[in-house]
């Protein structure tokens, strides 16, 4: 009796939960079991003139690291001992790396992050024990290939940044099970301004962190198109309600984004606004849940061009052409609710 009746209620709360979970990638995998003991690992390197390399990263010389990464959640992992071999190694064996170029880090999950020139030189943000950001340091870029802890054990290889101190850099830039780095056309970083019941940065990095992420529910999306010449074109990003999620005051205990549904209920006014001050409005409850009203970082699977970029709004929800701005430069909510 009592079990037949909660039934419903139950399936109701899985359906919520699975709508309102958000955009802190990566961070409810349970680990697979270690792998066999001294395993060998390959990864396959793709030079920008497109010839592939795999390289034996057994045939490299194993140098000892330290360091940690914070989540999105503010939980920091480490820092912990580990070893493994120079990304500088790896790219020399595969044709080498040059300021012109980035370098997309791709896993055996589908994850996949992009690093600028001078990322991949170890240039990147530590955080401090509390979590706040100290200030961008110089790191030793690696391929952790094994580690004494539990922590950098399993999933290798695993792009880890090391420092005598073991400084503590961005987790979404530690990709597990990393199977190819692809060098790219280079590319620069930015950020935008989120400006709600909180107020945030949201970089390039984090972005792509967000639109990568292989864990369901997190929606990635696309919104294939033509251009004014008649070619078909695809667009990818992730709907604008998730990105509105990590400024609207919605989050969980342990910093998990969580959409603010009850926020978009009672209403209040998004603002996009491009770089040219040109700003479009919608309402939350338009917006709240709408995979159609996407914020595009990429198209055919590259970064949007200046015309565009950093971000755009596409997609089939939108309520005019005038909806579909370029070069966003920051996205505001306003009126909101007392
Ligand atoms: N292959 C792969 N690597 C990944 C991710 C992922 O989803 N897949 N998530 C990244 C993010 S966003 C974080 S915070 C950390 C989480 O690492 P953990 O699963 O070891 O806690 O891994 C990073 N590396
Ligand atoms: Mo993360």
């Amino acid at each position: 009796m009592s079990l037949k009746r909660r039934t419903p209620v139950f399936l109701g709360l899985a359906l919520v939960l699975s709508m309102v979970l958000l955009a802190a990638c990566g961070e409810a995998n349970p680990t697979p079991p270690d792998p066999p003991a001294s395993p060998s690992y390959s990864v396959r390197v793709v030079a920008r003139d497109g010839t592939s390399h795999e390289i034996d990263l057994s045939s490299l010389e194993v140098k000892d690291g330290k360091g940690g990464f914070i989540k999105t959640t503010g939980t920091i992992v480490g820092p912990d001992t580990f070893s493994g071999v120079s990304i500088d190694e790896v790219l020399e064996k595969a044709g080498g790396f040059t300021e012109d170029d980035a370098l997309a880090v791709t896993a055996s999950d589908g994850y996949t992050m992009t690093l600028t020139y001078e990322q991949v030189k170890g240039l990147l943000m530590v955080y401090g024990e509390d979590g706040q950001a100290l200030k961008v340091t110089d790191l030793d870029t690696m391929l952790i290939t094994s580690s004494d802890g539990d922590l950098f054990s399993s999933e290798l290889p695993r792009l880890g940044f090391s420092s005598p101190d073991g400084a503590v850099s961005d987790g979404h830039f530690w990709v597990k099970s990393v199977a190819e780095l692809t060098v790219v056309e280079g590319l620069s970083d930015w950020e935008i301004a989120l400006t709600g019941v909180e107020s945030v940065g949201l970089d390039r990095s984090s972005f792509e962190s967000m639109a990568e992420c292989p864990d369901t529910p997190h929606p990635a999306a696309t919104f294939e198109t033509t251009t004014k010449e008649g070619d078909a074109i695809v667009y990818e990003g992730v709907p604008l309600w998730l990105v509105i999620s990590m400024f609207d005051g919605g989050d969980a205990e342990g910093g998990h984004y969580l959409f603010n549904k009850g926020l978009a209920d009672k209403g209040y006014t998004i603002e996009v606004v491009a770089a040219d001050g040109m700003t479009v409005e919608f309402t939350s409850q338009e917006v709240a849940y709408n995979a159609d009203i996407i914020v595009a970082y990429k198209v055919d699977g590259k970064p949007l061009g200046e015309d565009e970029g950093p971000l755009r709004l596409v997609g089939s929800g939108l309520p005019s052409k005038k909806h579909g701005v370029k070069q966003i430069a920051e996205i505001r909510l306003v009126n909101l609710p007392e």
